[in-house]
């Protein structure tokens, strides 16, 4: 029987010696939030570094600790994840898995595996938000906040960065998305994006209002925002979320070819991850995301048309 709960940790620290490498989802609350409580599990005897899902899918390195995302080629001790659609990844790769496609968050699998064990009890609030924000459930600070980790994650400096914002969250403890914002290099991150792309704000800004009210049910939104920085996608996913049943944002990737992100309204009936799974991506049922080539943009597009009633193009 593999270790459980806070045996895992000893199994971890009696069979390696520290510094204990962890690798974790460097583009979302989650990802950072995951991050803080092993750290704070493991006394800060960590080095941390952060990847996107594609990238540490495709690693050779291999890690004592993968959080958040499919287990790297190089293979990984111990992985804490929620994605399903990781878990056969993880049973090939990994030697202990705890995986919960049930769980709102990564951090909240990691808290029900730890909390005795983590010396910060105060943490429960910090998971409770990063399980509302990675369901979806983001105003505009939470999106604000992950545009502007997104953006730090892309623009080199991201591990040092990442990891003073990993130990701002164990310091600060933010339990209100506003508060994410208070921590100093976000504050700053953010700041940036304002200042840079205060166009591009506008024009997302103005998206409710091109949609119209919370049309007829079966709405989809594609949003054309190859000509914008991918690190603004949640704010455009946060614009709309109440309005359409699902977002496609077709956002910037290498030529003519897309990074596609798929939202639907939770309990709404288009299922986002089905669609990304037919074009070899993948993600949870409400939150999902592939790679699209441009010759297979007709395709998405007539899937898109066969599960909705309307579809409003949106472009800048
Ligand atoms: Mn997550």
């Amino acid at each position: 029987m593999p270790p459980r709960g806070v045996e895992i940790l000893d199994w971890l620290t009696s069979s390696v010696d520290p510094p204990y490498s962890v690798l974790s989802h460097g583009e979302d609350l989650d990802g950072l939030a995951s991050a803080a409580l092993i750290y704070a599990a493991l006394g800060g005897e960590v080095s941390m570094r952060f990847e996107s899902p594609d990238r540490a899918q495709r690693s050779r390195k291999s890690f004592h600790v993968v959080a958040d995302l499919p287990p790297p080629a190089g293979g990984s001790l111990i992985l804490f994840d929620h994605h399903r659609s990781n878990v056969d990844l993880a049973r090939e790769r990994a030697e202990v898995v705890i995986l919960d496609p049930r769980a709102p968050s990564a951090a909240s699998v990691i808290w029900r595996e730890f909390a005795g064990r983590i010396d910060v009890p105060e943490l429960g609030g910090l998971v409770e938000l990063t399980s509302r924000v990675d369901s979806g459930d983001m105003g505009f600070c939470a999106a604000a906040f992950t545009s502007a980790v997104k953006r730090i994650f892309w623009t080199g400096k991201r591990d040092r960065v990442l990891n003073s914002i990993v130990r701002s969250l164990l310091e600060l403890r933010p339990e209100r998305e506003e508060e994410l914002l208070e921590i100093p290099e976000v504050k700053r991150a953010w700041a940036e994006v304002e200042r840079v792309n205060s166009e591009e704000i506008g024009w997302i800004s103005s998206l409710p209002s091109r949609v119209g009210d919370a049309g007829p049910a079966g709405l989809v939104a594609v949003v054309d925002a190859r000509r914008i920085p991918g690190y603004l996608s949640p704010l455009i996913h946060q614009a709309l979320r109440d309005r359409v049943d699902l977002i496609v944002t077709l956002g910037r990737w290498r030529g003519n070819d897309s990074r596609v992100s798929l939202r639907s309204r939770r309990g709404g009936p288009i299922d986002a991850l089905e669609i990304a799974r037919s074009f070899g991506g993948g993600g949870h049922p409400n939150a999902a995301g592939f790679t699209l080539l441009e010759r297979d943009l007709p395709r998405l597009l007539e899937i898109v048309r066969s599960r909705s009633k309307r579809v409003v193009f949106l472009r800048p």
